[in-house]
């Protein structure tokens, strides 16, 4: 394989200091805004919204720039619905058999359950797939690296863009989550990775009052 031509970085923004701090603590401020929510209103929300926020994600870095990630866009009422009756399928056998006691108590906090309204609800269910392998233009499979650590970095891209835009989101991990394989009709080299659910708040949502780690617990400075 040849080399792909090299350009000066394009549309860099070099920022005086006192802008990039800033920057850098409205950034945080708004950042630390965003919340899991769990009670969404129906109200709709433009699909270039959406788009734009995806597009966001597609930049993410990733392993040889093979960008092993698909974002299927949910908005039609009979596939929200029938996800949501297969996540909830498995979240009951989840509650109530699958997760350890530990599993169980480590939850209790957050108060979920395995009804999950919010599948339906929300306007937009964006399904993550993660391409284990990607296909090369004679059909064969060619190898993609780093493929968790790149879907996951644009998976936090994606929650971003929504937050800044002004959206809410819920990162729904259903397990096990084989079935939005089969309800998306997505091909064998795709995995599910995570759904972001997406959309305005209910007017009553409430949240579990939680707060992060510091500074200084998450981060050492050497
Ligand atoms: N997937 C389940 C359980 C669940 C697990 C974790 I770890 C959470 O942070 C939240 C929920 C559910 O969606 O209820």
């Amino acid at each position: 394989m040849t080399q792909y031509p090299f350009i000066p970085l394009p549309n860099y923004n070099e920022y005086p200091l006192a802008v990039m701090r800033q920057r850098a603590a409205e950034f945080y401020a708004d950042i630390k805004r965003r919340r899991t929510v769990r009670d969404f209103s129906d109200r709709p929300v433009p699909r270039e919204i959406i788009e734009n926020c995806v597009r966001a994600a597609g930049t993410a870095p990733n392993g040889a720039n093979q960008q092993p990630w698909h974002f299927v866009v949910v908005s039609d009422p009979d596939l929200k619905r029938q996800i949501r009756s297969a996540a909830e399928a498995e979240e009951r056998e989840f509650y109530a058999q699958r997760a350890t006691a530990e599993w169980l108590a480590d939850l209790a906090p957050l108060g979920t359950d395995p009804n999950k309204p919010f599948l339906e609800t929300a306007p937009y269910l964006i399904v993550i797939f993660a391409q284990r392998y990607g296909l090369a233009p004679d059909g064969g499979k060619r190898k993609h690296y780093y493929v968790q650590e790149s879907v996951g970095i644009a998976t936090g891209i994606l929650i971003t863009a929504l937050h800044h835009a002004g959206l809410a989101t819920l990162t729904h991990t259903p397990s096990p989550m084989d079935f939005l394989t089969t309800i998306l009709q997505r091909p064998d080299n795709e995995r599910p990775f995570l759904v972001v659910v997406a959309g305005y708040p209910a007017e009553d949502a409430t949240v579990p009052d939680i707060s992060k780690k510091s500074l200084d617990e998450i981060a050492t400075f050497l």
